[in-house]
């Protein structure tokens, strides 16, 4: 049983119980928390709003700031951070943490979601439990499931029709094995890059461009570099507002009860931020120039996706049975 789920026993016992929150001192009373994205980001300000939920929560007994733009570095440096307690918690996207925890790689497969919706069902349910599993196995506990859409190709080149157009692209992609192969699937040239990096290569000519979500893509002004974004919607990946397991272990029962809550609650209130964001980064992008285009035949775009599974489960084999509930799900 994940630790989000052994919660929800917990708080009912303590509600049976009578137990009032207890002014018990936490030896981790002053959180760090780790976050990529500009301050008006939907991540930030539910962020924000969760750091704000524990210190009034637990009358200052706890208090936690976010630092955004990415300031306490790089997302797979900060993973590890996070699993060391030198960093007490972040908001990461499950691409690079499965590098460290492979159930959260099977999030990366591509078009292995319908689509948001069915995302966000899998991930509140049964497939969330496993992946927040395999993360507390590995020192992460996760705390909420964030949104992040999906993720399409954006280029400086030309616009995305077919899985042909991406050949030769040198394209950028988050660190993870999986997105290298993905790329070279398709006959293209991935580049494993810092999101902080990206504008600059792709101003530049190191690469031709990247993949992201609408938002980011906005949020990062690569709308400036890159004006094709071709809607291949080939990720849905979720995000993860998560704790150290070593700062969890440190506060007491009552207190990661407010944490664990105020974690959940900032998730409610991110996946709204999210649509809304997403409206107005399409109008902002589209008014600045940037060229979208629908992609007619995603078929053809998951069929040369299937190496890409292929060598997943052969790695994974232990896997097998994740990514087929997933696979088979309504
Ligand atoms: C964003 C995501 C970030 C980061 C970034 C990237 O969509 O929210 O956490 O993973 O993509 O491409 O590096």
């Amino acid at each position: 049983m994940t630790i989000l789920k052994s919660m929800n026993c917990l708080a009912a016992a303590a509600t049976v119980a009578g137990l009032a929150f207890s002014a018990n001192i936490a030896s981790a009373n002053n959180l760090r928390g780790w976050n990529i994205h500009v301050d008006d980001y939907p991540v930030s300000i539910a962020m924000k709003s969760f750091a704000d939920d524990i210190a009034e929560k637990t009358n200052g007994e706890i208090t936690a700031r976010v630092y955004n733009n990415g300031v306490l570095g790089d997302q797979p440096d900060a993973i590890e951070q996070v699993r060391l307690g030198v960093i007490d918690f972040g908001e990461f996207n499950l691409g690079p943490m499965g590098q460290s925890v492979p159930e959260a790689s099977v999030t990366s497969l591509p078009f292995i979601f319908k689509d948001v919706p069915q995302m966000y069902r899998l991930m509140d349910g049964e497939v969330g439990d496993a992946i927040g599993e395999g993360m507390e196995a590995k020192g992460i506990v996760p705390l909420g499931w964030y949104a992040a859409g999906a993720r399409s190709f954006y280029n400086s080149v030309h616009p995305i029709n077919t899985p042909a157009d991406v050949e030769g692209l040198k394209v950028r992609v988050m660190s993870n094995d999986l997105f290298v192969k993905m790329i070279e699937a398709m006959d293209g040239n991935a580049t494993p890059m810092a999101f902080g990096e990206v504008y600059q290569s792709i101003r530049t000519g190191v690469v031709d461009g990247a993949e992201n979500n609408t938002p980011s893509y906005e949020s990062t002004n690569h709308y400036e570099v890159a004006k094709y974004f071709s809607l291949t919607e080939h990720l849905i990946i979720p995000e993860c507002l998560c704790m150290s397991k070593r700062s969890w272990d440190k506060m007491t029962p009552e207190q990661q009860e407010i944490v664990m809550q105020a974690g959940r609650d900032s998730a409610i209130l991110q996946r709204q931020l999210w649509d809304e964001r997403e409206k107005q980064s399409l109008e902002k992008i589209e008014a600045a120039g940037t060229i979208v285009n629908t992609v007619e035949d995603k078929a053809a775009f998951q069929a040369a996706m299937e190496p890409v599974y292929e060598s997943f489960l052969q790695q994974n084999p232990n896997l097998t049975d994740l990514v087929t509930m997933i696979r088979e799900a309504d």
